[in-house]
């Protein structure tokens, strides 16, 4: 082909190299990626894009909304650990991806975006459905950028799926325009990705290992604290490897629930705002913390002045920003989670710690998770305790956000990764249902329930009938309290019990699940919940069960907001109770 002749990026290339339109230098692109799903809705700038994927080998999922699309795509992403996709078109539709974006940006989680966007020479002009998208969406993605020229597109494509899920995970954006996706380029074979500025670093560093490794082996009352770093790095192994051989009790994050057995006695469960007694005392009494993979969140630890205030703290994590962001770190070990956990159980040495963890056993007898249980009422914690009898770990629960989330991370008993799929930095209401929809599609085979609110439910429950459309058996148990809940929780606690705005007049949720097409059941009795648990999870269609339970109930313990950790409310309701 002569030089003059010769689109974009072929000019310097030999002749064989194939052409191709922006579209298909796309959908080659993702399919080189190893994308075989994908989720999105469709527009006029997005077009060409479709257009292609026609007969694409790509399963493609619509949403009823690009929210949902985004996180199904995100929850694909958790459950699989693959990269999740989500594609909308230009102005509203972008727009309406924003807070399915930050939502994966703030758990960490691996996804593409594309965008369409209108013509290169119309940007800026206030064009039809025109949004500034890279400019919205810097914020709240790791990555973004906006494709000028068609020569650029399949490197930016490339690019995006490697920043996406290396390092600290995260959404990366690519905006294409609707010429770009028309004009033509060659397309080049895949070669290393080289980003100057863009430094990975997977082994941890042999002094700082080390120094890790001899303040384990002296400590005497040692807690480590596991985020969801550790499941994004697939080192749950790794992390029951090394907590056995150094013989440490383990506490999660919300985000870090399944990364170890909590059918473990050394499993501590989650800690923090709402985690339990016996976790929130021992960081509290611990001479050191070995933090991996989690950030120190202030709803994790509390008054940051009087967090762990006896403990020398190592923090392995493969973000540097992380480290000492929050809290004074002494032992910072940068890398890869599964490599430093496995390294480290090398070396490190086993104590024996019986007085630790008899400290330990006393507060778990002590203050266990527990409610009233004396009452006939339905209380939401017993639905959670009955899902957790009917499956035993054999499932994957998602949620949406509210004291039902808390009681889903409290009552249910996580023993694998990629088996809790919930909003952990956003806390993003609505998030339930199309997650259900994303994992179920990530995991056929498997029972997928969305312990979800009422309110939450009201948000994305529109996402139903795209469960219904694809046929995915997903369930949903609304914890239907009439409120708000949680907001509820903290009007009665600290707003003198004001209930400003925070009850919704629900619809039958049973009846609009039945006119989506999918199963509908209510159930407002203690004695009735088993059979409707054991019904809805036979169903082979969407099943949706509406649980009227007890309008005040409240998330116990719990820290106040800016409250040291161990000075949590709730735990003299507990000992009456237990
Ligand atoms: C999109 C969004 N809007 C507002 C909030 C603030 N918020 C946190 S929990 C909550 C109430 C949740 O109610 P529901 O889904 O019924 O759950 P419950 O607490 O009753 O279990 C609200 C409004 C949020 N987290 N997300
Ligand atoms: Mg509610």
């Amino acid at each position: 082909m002569s030089k003059k002749s010769s689109p974009g990026n072929c000019a310097q290339t030999p002749s064989e190299l194939p052409i191709k339109t922006g579209a298909e230098i796309i959908v080659d692109t993702l399919i080189e990626q190893g994308v075989d799903t994908m989720f999105g809705y469709l527009g006029g700038v997005v077009l060409p894009l479709f257009d292609r994927l026609y007969d694409a080998p790509i399963n493609f999922i619509i949403p009823r909304h690009e929210q949902g699309g985004c996180h199904m795509a995100d929850a694909y992403a958790r459950a699989t650990g693959k990269v999740g996709v989500v594609v909308a078109t230009s102005g509203p539709g972008a727009c309406n991806l924003i807070t399915g974006i930050a939502t994966a940006m703030m758990d960490s989680v691996p996804m593409v975006v594309l965008t369409g966007q209108v013509r290169t020479d119309l940007i800026g002009n206030d064009a039809f459905q025109e949004a500034d998208t890279t400019g919205i969406t810097r914020p709240i993605t790791k990555h973004n950028v906006i494709v000028k020229d068609v020569k650029d597109l399949q490197q930016s494509l490339r690019e995006a799926f490697y920043i996406a899920s290396t390092g600290r995970p995260g959404p990366v954006l690519v905006d294409i325009p609707v010429d770009i996706a028309v004009a033509k380029a060659c397309s080049r074979p895949l070669e290393e990705i080289r980003l100057p500025g863009y430094k990975l670093q997977s082994r941890g560093h042999s002094r700082q290992l080390k120094m890790a490794a001899k303040a384990i082996s002296n400590s005497k009352k040692p807690v480590l604290y596991v985020g969801g770093g550790v499941i994004a790095a697939d080192a749950s192994e790794e992390l029951r490897a090394f907590a056995e051989k150094a013989n440490l009790p383990v506490t999660m994050t919300l985000m870090g629930l399944g990364s170890y057995d909590q059918q473990q006695p050394g499993s501590l469960d989650m800690l923090g705002m709402h985690g339990s007694a016996y976790a929130n005392y021992a960081v509290q009494e611990c001479d050191l913390l070995i933090a991996v993979g989690s950030r120190f969140d202030d709803r994790v630890t509390g008054k940051l002045k009087t967090f762990a205030p006896g403990a020398k703290i190592v923090h392995i994590d493969i973000d540097p920003s992380s480290i000492s962001k929050n809290v004074h770190v002494d032992i910072p070990v940068v890398g890869d989670a599964k490599t430093i956990l496995k390294e480290l159980a090398d070396v490190v040495e086993h104590k024996d710690r019986s007085d630790w963890f008899a400290k330990i056993a006393e507060w778990k007898a002590k203050h266990p998770f527990t409610y009233d249980k004396a009452k006939d009422v339905l209380k939401p914690q017993y639905v959670i305790e009955q899902l957790w009898e009917a499956t035993r770990g054999n499932a994957v629960i998602v949620t949406g956000v509210g004291q039902h989330q808390m009681w889903a991370a409290q009552f249910y008993k996580y023993n694998k990764p990629r088996h809790f799929i919930t909003s952990g930095g956003l806390g993003t209401m609505g998030f339930g249902v199309p997650a259900a929809i994303g994992a179920q599609i990530a995991r056929p085979d498997e029972t997928v329930i969305d312990i979800d609110g009422d309110s939450s439910f009201n948000m994305t429950m529109n996402e139903i009938c795209t469960a219904v459309q694809y046929q995915l058996p997903i369930k949903v148990c609304i914890l239907n309290n009439g409120y708000m809940g949680m907001v509820r929780q903290w009007q009665e606690l600290f707003y003198g019990k004001r209930y400003s705005k925070s009850s919704l007049e629900n619809p039958d949720f049973a009846a609009v699940a039945q006119a989506f097409g999918a199963v509908g059941m209510t159930v407002d009795k203690k004695a009735d919940v088993k059979e409707a648990i054991s019904k809805m999870l036979k169903e082979k269609k969407p099943c949706v069960v509406d649980f009227r339970v007890e309008r005040e109930e409240n998330v116990w313990p719990m820290v106040p907001a800016g409250k040291s950790l161990h000075e949590m409310d709730g735990l003299e309701i507990f000992e009456s109770m237990a």
